[in-house]
């Protein structure tokens, strides 16, 4: 018998009733992805014996190579989402402009913003990978959803949440009233309640970043990379590196254990910082789930919630975890002036 048979479908409808004016539209929106999720979730776990390697020569707008699973990933969704009546556009990594309603579906009150499949460069060595996703109110009254109902910031977003794909395959989402984690019981097909209201804890004692970029670190973050380093008082141990390179696997250690997850921008052109992760399908819908962990989440010197898209694929750097280490982070900022605002980069990567 299933550890518990709260699936996430009943979870939704029960969010959903705690807001009067919800209309049911949210809790579709949410089923047809766990849905999406199924799908891409069987074809991740076939791994080798599907053919599903490879890359399909071609670069996204943020340059990343899109690899097959990408694709396969990329399509699912589409195919899940495009007719439930519950959304007005679409935006994905995998696609460098605004993904329409079909004109023969009905139009309906939400925008989904989604990377298909995040850490897919990892895929070949069976690494847990994953699909964000972040959910908006539109703007625009109705018809077809617009660039301004997309370009948000995401303290603005009404649901966020990840597949991960791993071990197991899991969603966390959160809609605003805490962070709920659901693992997929492949012997009843759905996803059951494992992990209610996720908090993550106050300090932690791991370190996530990649080291092989400090030549592009800004002063603050050297500094306190070095302090990590050195034997915390209140342990007597230094904090340890954990760092797997696929957000949805570092950012859930990071959740479930605690400690902090450095992006910070790139300044080796100190006149052209770059930054790596998107800002509406990466950074946004992470930050949402830290900050209703009781973790922080910040971009140079703001709150990450708070920055303000100006294109779909921007990037920003992010530094999220738990909240006394994020703390401890921004102090470094402070002694060593980074004054970094939070580096975008807008569009394609450079
Ligand atoms: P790097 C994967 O390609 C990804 O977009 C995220 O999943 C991950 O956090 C990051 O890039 C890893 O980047 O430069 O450390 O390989």
């Amino acid at each position: 018998m299933p550890k518990s048979m709260r699936t996430v479908q009943r979870h939704i409808l029960e969010e959903e009733r705690i807001h009067e004016q919800a209309t049911g539209d949210l809790t579709g929106l949410l089923w047809d992805l766990t849905i999406a999720a199924k799908v891409i979730s069987q074809q991740v776990n076939r791994g080798g014996l599907a053919d599903i390697f490879g890359d399909t020569g071609e670069a996204n707008v943020t340059g990343d190579l899109v690899r097959r699973l990408d694709r396969i990933a990329q399509d699912t969704i589409y195919r899940a989402m495009d007719h439930g009546g519950h959304l007005c556009v679409m935006v994905s990594e995998e696609s460098p402009d605004l993904i329409p309603i079909p004109k023969k579906y009905p139009k309906g009150k939400y925008v989904l913003l989604y990377d298909p499949l995040d850490g897919s460069s990892n895929i070949e060595a069976n690494v847990s990978i994953g699909t964000i996703f972040s959910v908006h109110r539109r703007i625009s009254a109705s018809g077809d959803g617009t660039l301004e109902d997309c370009l948000r910031k995401g303290s603005e977003q009404v649901a966020a949440g990840y597949f991960l794909y791993g071990s197991s395959t899991m969603i966390v989402y959160t809609t605003g009233q805490g962070v709920f984690g659901f693992t997929l019981d492949p012997g009843i097909g759905e996803f059951v309640l494992t992990h209610e209201w996720m908090t993550t804890p106050a300090k932690g004692k791991y370190y996530s970043i990649n080291e092989g970029n400090a030549e592009g670190w800004d002063e603050p973050t050297r500094k306190y990379v070095e302090y990590l380093k050195q034997k915390d008082p209140a342990t007597g141990r230094p904090y340890s590196l954990r760092y797997i390179g696929s957000l949805v696997a570092d950012f859930h250690r990071t959740l479930l254990y605690g400690g902090i997850f450095l992006y910070p921008a790139d300044f080796s052109n100190p006149q052209k910082p770059k930054s790596k992760l998107r800002l509406l399908y990466e950074v946004a819908p992470m930050s949402f789930i830290m900050e209703q962990a009781g973790g922080a989440a910040i971009s140079g010197t703001q709150r990450a919630l708070d920055v303000q898209a100006a294109t779909l694929h921007d990037k920003v750097p992010i530094i999220l975890g738990s909240k006394q280490d994020v703390e401890t982070y921004q102090k470094f900022c402070a002694q060593y002036g980074s004054g970094a605002k939070s580096a975008v980069l807008t569009g394609a990567s450079k």
